[in-house]
């Protein structure tokens, strides 16, 4: 075949090569190695070694140094590579510490614009409560006020029609008040004048078939309140017998709001003779106990005839 090759004619075309190879390949033993490749402790000699086996020729601190060369090459790689990596990851770092920063920015804004929303909205929920309540506190009073003329109204034509009757018939008719006596729910009131003690205002009520005035709503006072003279004025409680009771034996439960602050305080420093067992209102409609012998307005009470 044309494409093979005969050994024997290459190495006739380079016998000095093979010749050379030889004498190498004898090198590799005895004494002449040890020339050529440092036998020994010496190691001060260099050679040209086989190619198989080259380094376990070289002499150990050589191949120490090799080693140490090798591994400071490894060192140095790593501590670039490292340090690229370093690089990078500081640059990384950088770039995660902006973008947390702008982040931290993003959620603070976002915050403040929260709170301050949160702030107007309580301000305005504050002024909204405020501005409910005194609207309550109107439609309040505007009630009360419509609730006082209704009843007036109604006082003042139950009046009216028992007039009526009265000029009519010339006599009283049965669920009507007196001439001068001023109709309220279930009973009529007569306010005095002039002024008595309370023994004479009593013995006065009682010669008309009434008594002094006892309290026994919150709306009965409220009547009396707009209606009686301003001073002082006796109404029908006493504890002359040494507790609270109005003049038709029923007890008072004591209420602190009935009374002027400090009162009833059974003063005994008026000079008159013992304390105070009569009460009688200001012009508040507030009560205070004074000595029975004061000389006051009074106010009478009747129950309506049905
Ligand atoms: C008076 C009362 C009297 C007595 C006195 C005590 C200023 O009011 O009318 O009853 O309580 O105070 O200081
Ligand atoms: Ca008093």
């Amino acid at each position: 075949m044309a494409t093979s090759v005969d050994n024997s004619d290459a190495l006739d075309v380079q016998p000095s090569t093979a010749v050379d190879y030889q004498d190498l390949r004898s090198l590799d033993v005895g004494e002449e190695g040890a020339k050529h490749f440092g036998k020994g402790t010496g190691c001060k000699q260099w050679g040209f070694p086989s190619p198989q086996s080259s380094w376990r020729r070289v002499c150990p601190t050589n191949r120490l140094v090799l080693a140490l060369i090798a591994a400071c090459g490894i060192l140095t790689l790593s501590v670039v590579v490292l340090g690229f990596q370093g690089v990078q990851l500081n640059a990384e770092k950088w770039g995660t510490t902006k973008a947390l920063n702008s982040f931290n920015q993003t959620v603070w804004t976002g915050l403040s614009s929260l709170q301050n929303k949160r702030n107007s909205t309580g301000w305005r929920l504050t002024s909204l409560g405020k501005l409910l309540m005194a609207h309550s506190v109107k439609m309040k009073k505007a009630n009360d006020l419509f609730q006082e003329q209704l009843e007036n109204l109604q006082q003042d034509s139950r009046s009216f029609s028992c007039d009526l009757v009265e000029m009519r018939s010339n006599g009283t008719k049965s669920g009507c008040c007196p001439k001068d006596w001023q109709i309220f729910q279930e009973s009529c009131y007569w306010m005095s004048r002039s002024t008595l003690s309370w023994e004479n205002a009593k013995s006065n009520c009682e010669r008309k078939n009434a008594h002094l005035v006892i309290f026994n709503s919150p709306e009965e006072k409220r009547f009396i309140n707009q209606r009686k003279r301003s001073g002082y004025t006796w109404i029908g409680l006493t504890d002359v017998s040494g507790a609270w009771k109005w003049v038709d034996g029923s007890t008072y439960t004591f209420r602190k709001n009935d009374w002027v602050e400090n009162q009833p305080d059974h003063w005994y420093g008026h000079g008159l003779g013992g304390g105070e067992d009569c009460v009688h209102m200001y012009s508040s409609g507030l009560w205070n106990d004074n000595h029975c012998s004061r000389s006051f307005y009074w106010i009478c009470e009747m129950e309506l005839k049905f």
